[in-house]
């Protein structure tokens, strides 16, 4: 997802050309303003922090966009691409570490692992907002890896 603050940055392309040129299929994707209850079920692990306000706060703030990416690995390697939470952290050549600015102005969410994977694609998108199709791209970019790779 690109957060508020990546799209009153201007940033969603930026972020969008990065996971699609890492060779992952785009299979779902819209433009929401977050409620209160969707943001605080995404959020739900964090209810207990003293950030969770705040972070309630921030992502009902303006509009996101939501998006679904799938190919092998998809998961791990997107959160590769977005890197540490905290932008200051985050190593150069990823999406936090070029362009996010600091911890709660941290640009994207990553699911971290493929069952909050589908535990957040089951909140954000109805299953036919998710298409099933492929791309000739997909036979160089994530399909039918050689053995090992
Ligand atoms: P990530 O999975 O990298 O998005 O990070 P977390 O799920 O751990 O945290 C979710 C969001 O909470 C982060 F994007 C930023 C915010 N956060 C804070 O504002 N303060 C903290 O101390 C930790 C997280």
């Amino acid at each position: 997802m690109v957060k508020p603050d990546g799209v009153q940055r201007g940033l969603v392309g930026e972020i969008v050309r990065r996971i699609e040129a890492r060779g992952y299929r785009l299979v779902g994707m819209k433009m929401l303003q977050v409620s209160t209850q969707l943001a605080a079920e995404h959020y739900a692990e964090h209810r207990d922090q003293p950030f969770f306000s705040g972070l309630v706060e921030f992502i009902t703030s303006g509009p996101v966009v939501a998006m679904a990416w799938e190919g092998p690995g998809v998961v791990a390697a997107v959160r590769v691409l977005v890197g540490a939470t905290d932008p200051r952290q985050a190593a150069a050549g990823t999406i936090r570490g070029d362009l996010g600015a600091f911890l709660s102005r941290n640009l994207v969410h990553a699911s971290d692992s493929p069952p909050a994977a589908e535990r957040e694609l089951g909140l954000w998108f109805a299953a036919e907002e998710l298409l099933d199709y492929a791309r000739g791209l997909d036979w160089w970019s994530m399909a039918w890896p050689p053995a090992g790779g």
